[in-house]
C-alpha cells in the first residue's frame, strides 16, 4: 500500500470541520464504546475503582479547578468547552476558618461514599459541591495527599481524565477566546533545553519516519548528524520567570528552587536523557523555517494551563501540526499501519515529549512561530513551539529540533518523573 492512499480511518485524513469523526462507521464504533463506558460507569461496584490500565500518576497537581474543568461527559457533542471554576484557586483561603480533623476526615468519607452510589461523572459533581460547601476548598487543601494532589480531587480527576480519553479519544476542542481577552505576554515558565541562546541560522527541523523520505529535496541519510549551535544569551530576555523559581537569570535562566537539604523542589528535578533518542544514522527531512512557512497559516486565542496550578490567555500563531504530517506523511510499518505516536525533542534532547497521533493531527495542534501578535521569542520557544490546547503546558514544548512518527509510545520528560503521560485537560 502506497502512504499517501487515504483509508477510512487513516488518522491523518484532517477535516475542515473540526468537530466531524471521519466517517460513519467510525461514528457508530465511537458511540458503542460510548455506550459500553458508560454502562460500566453506571455500576455502583466499579466507582470509585482506580483505574487498571496505563495511567501513570499525576502526584503534582495542585490545581483544584482542574478536575471540574475536565468533565466533558455529555451525551452526543463532542467535549463542550466547559471552563467553569467551581473552585477558585483565587479564593482566598486564609480567610476560612480551620476545619478540624474529625470534620476533614468525616468529608472525605462521606465524598467516599457518596462516590459509591453514583456515576463517575456525578461524583465529580458530588465532590465539588461538597467543596464548595465547606470553607470555600480548605477541606480539600488539608485532606490526606497522593504526591501533592489531594485524594478526592485526584481519585475524581484521573477517572474523569481516563472516561474524557476514552470516548472523545483527544478529539474535544478547547474554547477559544477574542484577542482581545489575550494576555500580552505569557509568563515564562520550564527552561530546559533553553539555557542557551540557539542560532537560528543553525535551527532545522529533523523529520523522521516520512514516507518515501528520499524522494525528498530535504532528505539526508544522517539527521543526527545536524549540529545546532547555541551560544550564551546576550541580550536579557523579555521573559519573566515563574516566582516559585525565582528570577530569570541570564544566561542561566532559570534558578532551581531547593528544598532544605539542597535537593530539587518536586517538580523541579531532572528527567534524564530520553529513552526515544534517535540511533546515530537515522535518516530523515532537515526542514527549513520556511518549509514550516509554506503551510497554512492560523491563528487562535486558547488558554494555556501549566500543572502547577496557574493559566493565561493566549494568542497564538503559527502552522498546524496536522498539515505538516499531511504534508510529510508517515511511512506505514511492515504490517501496513501507520505509526501511532509523535515524538519531539529540543535541539540536545534536553526536554521531549510524546504524544497519539490523534492528538497531533486535532487542528488545534499548532507549531507556533508567534505569540501575542508577535515573532515568538528564544524563553518562549523560537523558532517554533508546539500549542496543543487539549493538554497541560508541560506537552508544549519549546524549541523544537525533531519530530518522529513512532510505533512505539515515546518516551516523555514529565512521565518520567511521574506525571501523566495523555495530560489530557
Ligand atoms: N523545551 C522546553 N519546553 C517546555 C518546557 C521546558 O522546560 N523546556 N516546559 C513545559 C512546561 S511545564 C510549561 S508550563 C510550558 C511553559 O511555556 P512558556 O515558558 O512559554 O510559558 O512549556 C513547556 N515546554
Ligand atoms: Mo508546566
Amino acid at each position: 500500500m502506497t502512504p499517501e492512499k487515504q483509508v477510512p480511518n487513516d488518522p491523518l485524513k484532517t477535516s475542515d470541520d473540526p468537530l466531524k469523526m471521519s466517517d460513519g462507521r467510525e461514528e457508530r464504533e465511537e458511540r458503542e464504546k460510548r455506550r459500553e463506558i458508560e454502562k460500566k460507569t453506571d455500576r455502583s461496584d466499579r466507582v470509585g475503582e482506580e483505574s487498571d490500565d496505563y495511567e501513570p500518576e499525576r502526584p503534582d497537581s495542585n490545581s483544584t479547578e482542574t478536575p471540574i474543568a475536565a468533565a466533558p461527559i455529555v451525551e452526543d457533542t463532542p467535549a463542550p468547552p466547559v471552563t467553569v471554576s467551581a473552585i477558585p484557586i483565587t479564593a482566598p483561603v486564609d480567610a476560612a476558618p480551620e476545619p478540624d480533623p474529625a470534620a476533614i476526615e468525616a468529608s472525605n468519607k462521606a465524598v467516599r461514599s457518596k462516590s459509591g452510589k453514583r456515576t463517575r461523572r456525578s461524583f465529580v459533581i458530588a465532590a465539588a459541591a461538597a467543596a464548595a460547601a465547606y470553607t470555600g476548598y480548605n477541606w480539600i487543601d488539608k485532606s490526606e495527599m497522593i504526591g501533592r494532589q489531594q485524594k478526592p480531587l485526584r481519585t475524581a480527576f484521573n477517572t474523569n481524565a481516563k472516561i474524557a480519553r476514552e470516548v472523545f479519544n483527544e478529539r474535544g476542542i478547547a474554547p477559544t477566546y477574542s484577542k482581545d481577552k489575550a494576555v500580552s505576554e505569557l509568563r515564562f515558565n520550564g527552561p530546559y533545553g533553553l539555557r542557551q541562546e540557539l542560532v537560528f541560522d543553525s535551527w532545522r527541523l529533523k523529520l523522521v519516519g516520512v514516507a518515501n523520505a528520499p524522494k525528498y529535496k530535504q532528505f539526508v541519510p544522517d539527521v543526527t548528524a545536524w549540529e545546532y549551535k547555541e551560544i550564551d544569551f546576550v541580550q536579557p530576555g523579555s521573559a519573566h520567570s515563574d516566582d516559585s523559581k525565582g528570577p530569570a537569570e541570564k544566561p542561566a535562566v532559570w534558578t532551581r528552587a531547593l528544598n532544605g537539604d539542597g535537593s530539587p523542589m518536586r517538580g523541579q528535578e531532572e528527567a534524564g536523557d530520553s529513552d526515544s533518542d534517535l540511533d546515530p544514522f537515522t535518516p530523515g527531512l532537515l526542514l527549513t523555517l520556511d518549509d514550516i512557512k509554506a503551510l497554512p497559516h492560523h491563528e487562535f486565542v486558547t488558554e494555556f494551563k501549566c500543572i502547577e496550578g496557574w493559566s493565561e490567555i493566549v494568542h497564538w500563531g503559527g502552522y498546524r501540526l496536522a498539515d505538516l504530517i499531511a504534508a510529510y506523511p508517515p511511512a506505514r510499518n511492515a504490517k501496513g499501519e501507520l505509526p501511532k505516536y509523535v515524538y519531539m525533542e529540543t535541539p540536545y534532547g534536553d526536554y521531549y515529549c510524546g504524544y497519539n497521533m490523534t492528538a497531533c493531527t486535532h487542528p488545534q495542534s499548532l507549531l507556533t512561530t508567534e505569540m501575542s501578535g508577535a515573532p515568538l521569542s528564544q524563553l518562549h520557544g523560537a523558532p517554533i513551539r508546539l500549542h496543543m490546547p487539549i493538554k497541560y503546558g508541560y506537552k508544549q514544548i519549546k524549541r523544537i529540533a525533531l519530530i518522529a512518527y513512532t510505533d512505539k509510545q515515546p518516551d516523555d520528560y514529565w512521565t518520567k518523573l511521574g506525571y501523566d503521560w495523555y495530560a489530557g485537560l
